[in-house]
């Protein structure tokens, strides 16, 4: 049976095989806003197109940056503004994202996670004690939902790829709880290492960031240390 963590549970990373996970995805899967508008030719249905994106960040002893993965589409202003620009692998090849998922499942939950970041504990550099993972909605021109407006969105550990999922460790349920309305941003846990073996903290913590740069400087100030 997968762990249903609730916020700020811990969990090791064994299997019920007595195995452990060293080899599987952090997945993202939620649901583009459909609502039916009603008016006097009759109801039609409206699709609202959700962009919520999934980074991580690496971290050392010191609770210093060692490297991250957030997306390339911002690297138009990242240039300009000298930021480091956007990647989808980290450097030691140890995680790899699936790439940008800009509207979520219409017509229902298709079971897959829209944004997958896939994770080889065993290739980690091994200088990173840290690994967080977190959440960003990217809103469009218009758009002013938050977490409490999307129909569901969850996010697991499971073994399997980005289009097959094997066998789920582990998920957690964001749209339900309501303090995440009016958020825009989750850190939503980290995986660390504990002697030489690596946990996974539920961290589940909303905050107001508008953008992702600002949650990674978040992380950096108050959880990394
Ligand atoms: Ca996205
Ligand atoms: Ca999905």
């Amino acid at each position: 049976m997968a762990i249903n963590l609730s916020k700020g549970q811990k969990i090791d990373l064994r299997k019920e095989s007595g195995e452990t996970l060293t080899n599987f995805c952090v997945g993202v899967n939620w649901g583009a806003i459909e609502t039916v508008k009603k008016s006097f030719f009759g109801s039609k249905k409206v699709v609202e197109d959700v962009d919520l994106d999934l980074s991580c960040i690496l971290t050392d002893a010191n609770g210093s940056l060692v490297d991250y993965i957030y997306s390339p589409d911002y690297n138009g202003f990242l240039q300009k503004n000298n930021l480091p620009l956007g990647k989808l692998i980290t450097v030691d090849g140890a995680l790899r994202h699936s790439g940008d998922d800009r509207k979520g499942d219409v017509g229902g939950d298709d079971g897959l996670d829209n944004e997958v970041i896939t994770v080889d504990l065993t290739r980690v550099a091994p200088s990173v004690e840290k690994i967080f993972f977190f959440i960003n909605i990217y809103l469009n021109q218009g758009q002013t939902h938050d977490f409490s407006k999307i129909p569901y969105a969850r996010i697991r550990m499971y073994e399997g790829t980005s289009s097959k999922v094997n066998k789920v460790h582990s998920s957690f349920d964001i749209a339900t709880d309501n303090t995440y309305a009016n958020k825009r941003a989750l850190i939503m846990g980290k995986l660390y290492k504990r002697n030489t073996e690596w946990k996974f903290d539920a961290i589940g913590d909303p905050t107001e960031d508008k953008m992702f740069l600002e949650t990674i400087q978040n992380i950096l100030k108050n959880y990394a240390k």
